[in-house]
């Protein structure tokens, strides 16, 4: 898979993508990111990439023309999707970031100020995203989202084909709580099923901490799902 994230700061895009899963993905060739800077889009002495709003008020505009051209030598043929990262957009779950893991090649751009020119949008940008609920100063921690959510459900990017697995099939519970040695930390235990070595009496209960606290902290998400007899006797004695 490809993505061209387009920025004018691509100094906070690239030390993100030099570690962890997504700089893995990148050395097996599962994934290619490039950044790229608006600026070298321009063809003005200035470099402008911004400019005042028509109508007046507060912030600046990025400019059309550099971010048309910055497109249009990234995918000729317009055959990637173009992302465009704002309060405006569609709310980004798990399921987009396994939607478009399936793509070949995504276009990310970064708006800063007050945002793109409204041609861009309705000429070029074929989703519109948004990370959540509140405003940032740019798009290029809502792009980072998008490439590290992406990368890793990418095939093979974990290493680790069960982990993704067991991801995505407790993609719509919370998941339950977890501990690793010592088995006494300060006097606090972990609880006597995790180590009876019961395969099936664990599963059960770790699927009971995930309902419980889906139920407590995510009542939201309970309507998504199926819950079976034993779910939803589970829940009853917990209220
Ligand atoms: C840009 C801004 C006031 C925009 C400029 C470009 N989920 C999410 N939150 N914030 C963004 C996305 C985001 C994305 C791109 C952006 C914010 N801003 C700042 C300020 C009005 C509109």
């Amino acid at each position: 898979m490809r993505i061209d994230i387009i920025t004018i700061f691509p100094e906070v895009i690239l030390p993100v993508l030099q570690a962890g899963i997504l700089k893995r993905a990148q050395a097996r060739d599962i994934l290619t990111v490039n950044v790229h800077n608006l600026r070298d889009f321009t063809t003005d002495r200035h470099q402008s990439v911004d400019d005042y709003p028509y109508g007046g008020g507060a912030g600046m505009i990025l400019k059309p023309e550099p971010l048309f051209a910055a497109i249009r030598a990234l995918h000729p043929a317009s055959t990637a999707r173009v992302v465009y990262l704002t309060p405006q957009g569609t709310p980004f779950n798990q399921s987009f970031a396994e939607a478009f893991s399936l793509e070949s090649h995504l276009i990310l751009i970064c708006g800063r100020y007050k945002g793109i020119d409204e041609r861009v949008r309705t000429k070029l940008v074929t989703d519109e995203i948004s990370i959540g609920d509140y405003v940032l100063s740019g798009g290029e921690i809502p792009a980072l989202v998008l490439v590290d959510a992406i990368g890793r459900v990418l095939p093979h990017a974990l290493g680790n084909y069960e982990s993704a697995q067991e991801d995505s099939f407790s993609q719509d519970l919370l998941d339950c709580p977890h501990y690793t040695r010592p088995a006494e930390f300060e006097g606090m235990k972990v609880p006597d099923i995790l180590l009876s070595g019961h395969h099936k009496k664990i599963t059960d209960w770790q699927h009971e901490q995930s309902l419980r606290r889906t139920a407590e902290r995510r009542p939201d998400l309970l309507k998504n799902i199926e819950l079976s007899t034993e779910d939803i006797a589970y829940l009853k004695n917990n209220e």
